[in-house]
């Protein structure tokens, strides 16, 4: 079943509209589309060594570095249309997290707060008339290798009722892993955490700045990231070492000192996007910040970012995720304004 298609975690009203804006967000983030034409290197892959990563996993201990701020080149005329028109950008230095907020850190937080996220609520049957009463169940969007006989375009997310931070695959699959990256945390659970935490979600800008490290975007699909590799979304040859998530902190770091920037979990930042209908090519309203609206912008790219169907696993890159959907590739990392406490 298509769940994002038909999820309950939409607000009431407008569900309907919401939903398939949902299912389109997510497809857009994990590959629906066709490669940009301009990507003459982007099937190249910067091999790295299979089986070399967890020699080189650092601890996850929270640790923040410092990002100096700086002016650069925002965005790239080379690739999709929403990352369109390449804009001169401001950014003042900040601290932000080394690693991917990681499900040990998501559990101190729970444990001190009684935290209840998004897919754990409780569902208004009244708010979603006509949903199937499994759509109706707390739960969450996982993918889900495609069946054979299924409708391939819709068919490799699949709601699961059960499935929330602690059980990412479902209530069936394996706990979470302390030092994997937190997942199917909705924008409002992020929000928590970092409210939580005395820090906050960096926007947009801060996370491609601090993703760049100071070097120019690239088209290539990177060598030093958990993707995709293989014919998505059917085969995963898992030549990075990783087929699904890999905890946090186990492929290179940027010239920052950041991990995963680039894949592994998609990354929440506070800013809002554009509506769909806004984006085309060379239109500047499809870089504005929509304020409150209902859909807000991840970087990085995931583990499912493939070369032959889904060149998001550049810094350049962004999609928009409905703020009320979690989702089994969807993370964050903190942005602090101040030093952040010890081991925070
Ligand atoms: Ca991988
Ligand atoms: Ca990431």
């Amino acid at each position: 079943m298509p769940a994002p298609a038909a999820t309950p975690r939409m607000r009431p009203g407008r569900h309907r509209d919401r939903a398939l804006l949902a299912a389109s967000l997510l497809l857009t983030a994990c590959g629906q589309e066709p490669a940009p034409a301009a990507t003459p290197a982007a099937d190249a892959v910067a091999a790295a060594p299979a089986n070399a990563h967890a020699a080189r996993c650092i601890v996850p201990d929270g640790g923040t570095v410092w990002i100096p701020g700086g002016h650069f080149d925002m965005g790239s005329d080379q690739a999709y249309p929403e990352e369109a028109p390449v804009r001169a950008t401001d950014v003042a230095g900040f601290w932000l997290e080394r690693h991917e907020v990681t499900n040990a850190q998501f559990a101190q937080f729970v444990a001190a707060t009684g935290y209840v996220t998004v897919a754990e609520r409780p569902v208004d049957p009244a708010a979603y008339p006509g949903a199937p009463p499994e759509m109706l169940q707390p739960g969450s969007a996982v993918f889900t290798p495609p069946r054979a006989d299924g409708p391939a375009a819709l068919d490799w997310w699949s709601y699961v009722p059960g499935a929330y931070w602690r059980k990412p695959q479902g209530p069936d699959g394996p706990d979470a892993q302390p030092a994997d990256p937190v997942v199917h945390v909705a924008f409002e659970d992020a929000q928590r955490y970092a409210q939580w935490r005395g820090g906050r979600l960096p926007t947009e800008a801060e996370w491609e700045f601090a993703a760049r490290g100071g070097q120019p975007p690239s088209m290539r699909q990177p060598g030093n990231a958990n993707t995709w590799q293989g014919a998505f979304p059917e085969f995963n040859s898992g030549d990075d070492g990783y087929v699904g998530l890999a905890p946090a902190g186990c492929f290179a770091a940027n010239a920052y000192g950041l991990h995963d920037m680039i894949g592994n979990a998609w990354e929440w930042t506070g800013d809002r996007y554009a509506s769909q209908a806004q984006i085309a090519p060379g239109n500047p309203d499809a870089r504005a910040p929509e304020g409150d609206g209902p859909v807000a912008i991840i970087k990085g790219g995931s583990y499912l970012c493939s070369p032959d169907y889904c060149r998001r696993y550049r810094v350049t890159a962004r999609a928009g995720q409905d703020v009320g959907l979690g989702t089994s590739h969807i993370g964050l990392r903190l942005a602090f304004d101040r030093p952040p406490p010890a081991g925070g």
